[in-house]
């Protein structure tokens, strides 16, 4: 078709509202920061002068900050639209406008404080986005002469155009909404004091070696592995969470907010880990988790005798199966609220996530848990049992190497140091062997129980040349961590971490 004026400026329109859509769901799927609209809108605030900021809160009082929201919108759907006129002039230059506009958003974004190149992402996304479309909306009627793609024909142009302005629109609602409800339960997670705990974690003197390099015996929140199958983080307001245990008990119970806050909490530290984790990973973490023993609530519900697995079930719809005599023995099986003295990081599981010493998270650990199905194995498959991985999961003896580092070291007595674990049973001892010599012990660190992880190092005479260090744990009750090598699939890695090195 022939495309008039008011058609191109339309369709520079639809594809920068298609574009920004894209730009900001990204955005609230990455950081909220990186939103093109607010990122835009942070730097013009910065780089205003005075004179325009009081004009604005003269203008719009408290509504200052969407008034420069919708400002910012007309003019970019002002020179969306000059774009949409460019381009049906000349081909390709109102692409590379809107193009443009992506690359200033993520100009804006990146200059804002604490931001990682993630940032960039959405804008660019938003230019690349509306540039593509503008140039698809109004391809030249002789397109298909110059062997390209031909033109639209009057009625897949308007349908397109049609379908961009509603797509952009609902993604950029849904952003917004998204955007919003994080913000509230984040607020509300920041305003939380949870109680202390009825029986404190216990940390020994002598959990650390002190050994630069070496992974520290507790994890901080923000350095603590994440895995989860959540492309959007569940956003639960305490208020609303309830737990519901159900199945084959004789009572079935159900637990509000603050009907767990005000049951007993203890603090225990444990260590998680992810069956995942090759040898040598680095998806395992060690936190001290303040919870309600689930042995207990299992208890007020109690089970049939002939139950034989929990299946837990998030709000999102993931599931775990933990068989149950793991929940109710007398290991500390937490319905965790508070992670490392905070409640718990969204991420993490806030409000409310299951902790259980000894076994792999994905059958154990989960997270935005709002049910409990007492049921069986023979009767309940969980997330993870349906994709190829074992239905019980519980954690292998390993070790790993933390120290040294880097590839090279100085010749002489050199520090090798790392953790090694095997939840619930404990670690007795730690071997170390350099090159084809003999295993030698390691000095261990004081446990912090047998829940924990533990801190080895050992420090060797190291001659210049090419090496290769291995080790291998000895647990509590005399098993020797294998060297046969599996991978994490089907039910956990195995095998010596090994590391090589060159000592000069
Ligand atoms: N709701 C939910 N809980 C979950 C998962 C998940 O995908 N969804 N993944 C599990 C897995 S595989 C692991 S290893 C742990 C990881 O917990 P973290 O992200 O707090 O380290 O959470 C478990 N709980
Ligand atoms: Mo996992």
């Amino acid at each position: 078709m022939r495309i008039s004026r008011r058609a191109a400026a339309g369709a520079g329109v639809a594809a920068a509202v298609l574009g920004a859509g894209a730009g900001e769901a990204l955005a609230a799927l990455l950081s909220p920061r990186s939103s093109p609209f607010a990122a835009i809108g942070a730097a013009l605030i910065d780089f205003a002068p005075t004179w325009a900021k009081d004009l604005a809160i003269a203008l719009f009082g408290t509504a200052d900050k969407v008034a420069l929201l919708v400002l910012i919108g007309v003019v970019l759907l002002a020179i969306a639209a000059v774009a949409g006129l460019v381009q049906r002039r000349r081909p390709p230059w109102g692409a590379v406008m809107a193009g443009t506009l992506g690359v200033l958003g993520a100009v804006a974004a990146v200059t804002r404080a604490d931001v990682g190149p993630l940032a960039l992402i959405p804008s660019l996304a938003a230019g690349v986005v509306s540039a593509a479309t503008l140039g698809m909306l109004l391809r030249p009627a002789d397109a298909a002469d110059a062997g390209e793609a031909p033109a639209l024909s009057r009625r897949s142009f308007l349908l397109t155009s049609t379908a961009a302005v509603v797509v952009g629109t609902a993604a950029a609602v849904w952003a917004a909404t998204r955007t919003a409800s994080e913000r509230a339960v984040a607020a509300i997670r920041a305003a939380l004091t949870l109680p202390a705990p009825a029986s404190a974690a216990t940390i020994p003197q002598d959990v650390e070696l002190a050994i630069d390099g070496l992974t520290p015996v507790i994890t901080p929140n923000d350095a603590f592995y994440r895995i989860d199958t959540a492309l959007v983080v569940p956003e639960i307001d305490p208020a609303q969470w309830r737990l519901r245990i159900h199945g084959m008990v004789e009572r079935e119970i159900e637990v509000s907010w603050d009907e767990l806050l005000a049951l007993p909490l203890v603090e225990r530290v444990i260590t998680l880990a992810c069956v995942s984790n090759e040898v040598g990973g680095d998806l395992i973490g060690n936190a001290a988790w303040l919870g309600h023993p689930l042995r207990e609530l299992l208890a007020r519900a109690s089970p049939l005798p002939d139950a034989d697995m929990v299946l837990s079930r998030s709000q999102d719809g993931f599931t775990a199966s933990t068989p149950l005599q793991v929940l109710t023995d007398e290991r500390d099986a937490l319905l965790a609220v508070g992670m490392n003295g905070e409640p718990l990081p969204l991420a993490h599981g806030f409000p409310v996530r299951m902790v259980v010493p000894g076994l792999y998270g994905y059958v154990s650990a989960t997270k935005w848990v709002v049910e409990l199905e007492v049921t069986r194995f023979d009767r309940a498959r969980a997330y993870w049992t349906d994709r190829g991985w074992s239905e019980r999961g519980p954690i292998k003896l390993q070790s790993r190497i933390d120290v040294p580092r880097a590839g090279e070291v100085a010749a002489g007595e050199v520090t090798f140091a790392g953790v090694a674990w095997h939840q619930h049973v404990g670690v007795a001892g730690v071997e170390v062997q350099l090159d084809d010599g003999p295993w030698r012990k390691a000095t261990l660190a004081t446990a912090i129980s047998s829940d924990t992880w533990v801190q080895w190092s050992l420090r060797a005479e190291v001659a210049p040349g090419d090496h290769v260090v291995r080790c291998r744990a000895i647990s509590a009750d005399g098993e020797v961590q294998t060297s046969d090598t599996a991978p994490p699939a089907p039910d956990g890695a195995t095998g010596w971490d090994s590391r090589r090195f060159e000592a000069a």
